[in-house]
């Protein structure tokens, strides 16, 4: 079995600064952020960004200056989300693409989301998929219910494999409105990814209090990591991140005592077909 591809996924567009100082806002929070958790043991960066008041933007000026920031002082996979906020428009998520992300997250369908809806147009989620394959970007196929993955399944028979030829799917696992973030849930999953091209790989990330139950039951199935204050801002019962290197280490601890140490930045390129 493979080593652990471990994700960092900072800042996402729920938390606010307020709320959560931690959160790494600023580009040089986020760039500071990245640096560190490369050097623990993260391979890929999941970028969401925030705007002057720390509220959540996909303003393209800000994304280009970002990925150029990362780019400049990391080895990161740079995978900028275009989920974004619930409330972004389409056109603007579509838009995140072309500050040229080595790698972009698409979301497979619609899913409550709190008190929200996050919205996925089947029709949006082609024209994600085959404007990364025109544009040389690997996506990363976000899964918040087990039926999006037979959507995917559909996606890839009637539109094609992504750019470079791997599948990669995140299991997102415990939002109010998907799937719960438990080991029954996630081999549910496990056994749809099955179905899927051959040599797919996922990754899962547990929101909340369901972190370290989908982290373990992610790394016994062969699954991959993903971890963050995008997902989880509470460490342990009445105690609160202190920050996202906390969690990175802690997956990696997990990683080694699976036998499966993090995988480097080169090693996670080779993996999911991301150019060197
Ligand atoms: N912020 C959520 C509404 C993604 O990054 O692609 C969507 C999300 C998924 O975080
Ligand atoms: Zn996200």
């Amino acid at each position: 079995m493979t080593g652990t591809l471990i994700t960092v996924a900072p800042t996402g567009a729920e938390s606010s600064k307020a709320d959560v100082p931690a959160l790494p806002v600023t580009i040089d929070e986020l760039v500071a952020t990245a640096k560190e958790c490369e050097a623990l043991g993260a391979a890929i960066i999941h970028v969401h960004i925030r705007d002057d008041a720390a509220e959540p933007t996909l303003d393209q000026g800000r994304l280009r200056d970002t990925v150029a920031a990362l780019r400049q002082s990391t080895d990161l996979i740079i995978q900028l989300s275009s989920g974004g906020a619930v409330t972004d428009p389409e056109s603007d998520r579509l838009a995140v693409l072309d500050a040229r992300p080595e790698m972009a997250s698409c979301t497979m369908g619609t899913v409550n989301f709190g008190d929200g809806v996050f919205m996925n147009r089947a029709g949006f989620i082609v024209d994600l998929h085959t404007r990364m394959q025109e544009r040389g970007i690997v996506p990363e196929y976000e899964i918040f219910d087990l039926g999006q993955l037979t959507s995917l399944q559909r996606l890839l028979d009637k539109h094609g494999l992504p750019f470079g030829g791997h599948v990669h799917v995140d299991l997102v696992m415990g939002v109010p409105g998907g799937m719960p973030g438990t080991a029954e849930a996630l081999v549910a999953c496990h056994r749809a990814i099955r179905d899927l091209p051959e040599g797919t790989t996922f990754s899962a990330t547990g929101i909340g209090r369901s972190t370290i139950a989908v982290m373990l039951a992610s790394l016994s199935a062969g699954g991959h990591l993903r971890v963050g204050m995008e997902d989880t801002i509470t460490y342990a019962r009445g105690q609160a991140v202190e920050s996202n290197m906390q969690l990175v280490a802690r997956a990696v601890g997990f990683a080694q005592l699976a036998q499966r140490p993090p995988l480097s930045t080169a090693e996670a390129r080779a993996l999911l077909g991301v150019p060197a």
